[in-house]
């Protein structure tokens, strides 16, 4: 069975991070190994969360996982939530490699061209020499802008794209893909290239009108689960841009909190069977 780790934050009521991504790749049918940086009340949507940094407990996890002879087939970093635990990535990295390894990256930090809150231009830079240790990495359109210096827009063309993947791919993963990228109107999806092929991968569904919390971790998260399953990352991040949209979708359907979290719980079973 192939084995993941995945390394972000637990954030305990709400769902995003940790509580999305060990029940979906699991649900995929990889082995979930995690390594909870901080552990929250509940994700930061919510007001007067508490937050528990729990980055001194990375050393010793992973000194005694390295005395068991631990391997993983992919390591997936999320959310991190200071540049000290991103320096701590780059050594995780180079600790856990093998032949395959595949070091998947989503710098969570930013969004409608705007950094989080709680972040600032230290971490952008770190995060950005994070993606040069990684095989793949998925910035939204903010994040690849502030990573790469390049001015962001909202109203852009695939042109404009193409430059922040060439800049991106300039900071050395082998495939980098930018999410939440619109080329045509009433559609969204992602613009992908591979370094080592030269290929671009664009795929484009129909935009839902809603944002949700946590659908940036639902995306990645189903890419490493169908990457595991050995599919090509094109085919790997269709199916987690159809799955994310229709579980918006669902999840429109019910209550709504745009801030809580996707009902992705409801639609799991048709991520098993999707193609
Ligand atoms: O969904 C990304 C994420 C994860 N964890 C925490 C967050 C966020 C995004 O804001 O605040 C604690």
């Amino acid at each position: 069975m192939k084995k993941v780790l995945t390394v972000q934050d637990i954030s305990c009521l709400g769902k995003c991070s940790l509580t999305i991504a060990l029940p979906v790749i699991s649900a995929l049918g990889v082995e979930t190994v995690i390594l909870p940086t901080a552990v929250l009340s509940t994700h930061t949507m919510f007001k007067n969360f508490t937050c528990k940094d729990l980055s001194d407990q990375i050393a010793p996890i992973t000194e005694h996982w390295k005395s068991e002879g631990v391997t993983f087939d992919a390591i997936y970093t999320g959310y991190l939530g200071t540049v000290e635990e991103i320096e701590m990535m780059k050594k995780l990295f180079a600790d856990f490699r093998r032949e395959g390894t595949v070091v998947f990256v989503d710098p969570v930090m930013a969004d409608n061209g705007k950094l989080y809150p709680a972040f600032d231009t230290d971490y952008v830079k770190k995060n950005a020499e994070l993606c040069a240790c990684a095989d793949v990495v998925v910035p939204n359109i903010t994040e690849a802008a502030f990573m790469t210096g390049t001015e962001y827009r909202e109203e852009y063309d695939e042109g404009y794209i193409k430059e922040l993947l060439s800049r991106v791919s300039a900071l050395g993963a082998r495939v980098s893909v930018i999410t939440g990228v619109s080329l045509e109107k009433g559609k969204t999806g992602f613009m992908g290239y591979d370094r080592e092929t030269g290929e671009y991968g664009v795929y484009q569904n129909d935009r839902v009108d809603a944002s949700y919390h946590g659908t940036g971790d639902l995306f990645s998260s189903v890419c490493v689960g169908e990457l595991m399953k050995g599919l090509d990352w094109r085919d790997a991040m269709r199916i987690a841009a159809d799955y994310t949209a229709h579980t918006i979708e669902v999840t429109l359907k019910s209550a709504d909190k745009p801030w809580y979290g996707v009902d992705f719980e409801a639609t799991l079973p048709e991520l098993i069977a999707m193609k």
